[in-house]
């Protein structure tokens, strides 16, 4: 399997992040990419590329240009206001605010671009986070064009930001950006089946009123785990996308047992879906030694995850989302990759 990556993600390089009623050290950092190139040249995996670029079009298909805008004009407005360093949000147009008219200073821009407080943004985000979008972009342009399969190594990761919002460590939504790119270039289905830890927000609210790409995500239940506000097993889908969302919340401490159970079951959802392309939100921190995470996977289980999703003979995409216990992270995303090359 081919993977993507490009050195230009790491410019993206935090100190710090707001958590736990502290500023602690950032979680995600450009050693997680560093450490799965390593492991996928190590294995021989196959093929590191460096990806095309395929400028803002692709972005505006899923995100708002006025949210590209203020990522684009961000460094430039910090600065002016005398900051420099990684900048947090601290107010937000919650219920009964307005979001118009869009606030002239960086500090509300901040809060009107954002849905937490917990990810740093700095003066190279935006460059990274279009760089891993290229790499997304350009792993759907190989299985597009006849692979089986690609590995976009992204980074940041992109599937708890939303249209017009960043947060939990997302800017772009990578996986969305792909989806949407692989419709855009003929495929009349798409689904994005979320494995990472945490819900992905950002793609659901994406594609919840579309028919056209099936969400599904199998998480920590929201109700005790971040982003605590959205990825309710009662969320379905609206309007023409009602159908088309399926959530699989689980209770914290959930072993494989529980975790296949309801990959058996999203599993038995795209099938009945029968799309062209699958998209993989391949987050690696439902590992049982995760710092900010309650599953427990064991480095074995993320082969067993690979071989399963092979069963569903479908050209797929494997989007990097999340992961923080960085010594494994290599070790748990190949075996994921090389379990479905073997599956
Ligand atoms: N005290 C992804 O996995 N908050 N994002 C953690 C820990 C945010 C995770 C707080 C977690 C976001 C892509
Ligand atoms: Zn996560």
């Amino acid at each position: 399997m081919k993977t993507v990556f490009s050195p230009g993600q790491l410019a993206h390089d935090p100190k710090h992040e707001i958590s736990d009623g502290e500023l602690r050290p950032a979680v995600e950092i450009p050693a997680r990419a560093e450490m799965v190139r390593a492991r996928i040249l190590e294995t021989e995996l196959g093929e590191v590329l460096t990806p095309e670029d395929f400028g803002r079009g692709p972005l505006a298909r899923v995100h708002d240009g006025d949210y590209l805008d203020f990522l684009d004009s961000f460094w430039t407005r910090w600065t002016n206001a005398g900051r420099g360093g990684e900048a947090f949000p601290f107010v937000w147009p919650v219920r009964g605010l307005s979001l118009e008219p869009k606030p002239d200073h960086i500090d509300g821009l901040l809060g009107r671009y954002s849905f937490d407080a917990g990810t740093p943004l700095g003066q190279y985000s935006f460059a990274a986070a279009r760089a891993s979008a290229n790499s997304a972009l350009t792993a759907a342009r190989l299985v597009a064009g006849g692979e089986r399969s690609a590995f976009a190594l992204c980074r940041p990761p992109g599937h708890h930001a939303a249209a017009g919002y960043y947060g939990g460590y997302c800017f772009l939504n990578n996986a969305a950006i792909a989806g949407q790119w692989l419709r855009d270039a003929g495929a009349e289905r798409v689904a994005i089946l979320d494995v990472d830890y945490h819900h992905g927000n950002g793609t659901q609210s994406i594609f919840y009123e579309r028919s056209d790409v099936l969400f599904l995500s199998i998480h920590a239940d929201p109700r005790e785990e971040y982003p605590y506000f959205l990825g309710h097993a009662g969320e379905t889908g609206a309007a023409a996308g009602e159908g088309y969302n399926a959530n699989y919340p689980l209770a914290l401490g959930a072993d494989w047992e529980t975790w296949s159970n309801a990959l058996a079951a999203a599993m038995a959802r795209i099938r009945d879906f029968a799309p062209d392309t699958l998209v993989i939100s391949l987050g690696l921190d439902a590992y049982e030694k995760d710092p900010i995470s309650r599953f427990r996977l064991a480095s074995e289980d993320f082969t067993r995850m690979g071989a399963a999703l092979a069963g569903l003979g479908l050209p797929t995409i494997f989007v990097m989302e999340g992961g923080y216990a960085v010594e494994a992270l290599g070790v748990n995303c190949v075996n994921t990759l090389a379990g479905f090359e073997g599956g």
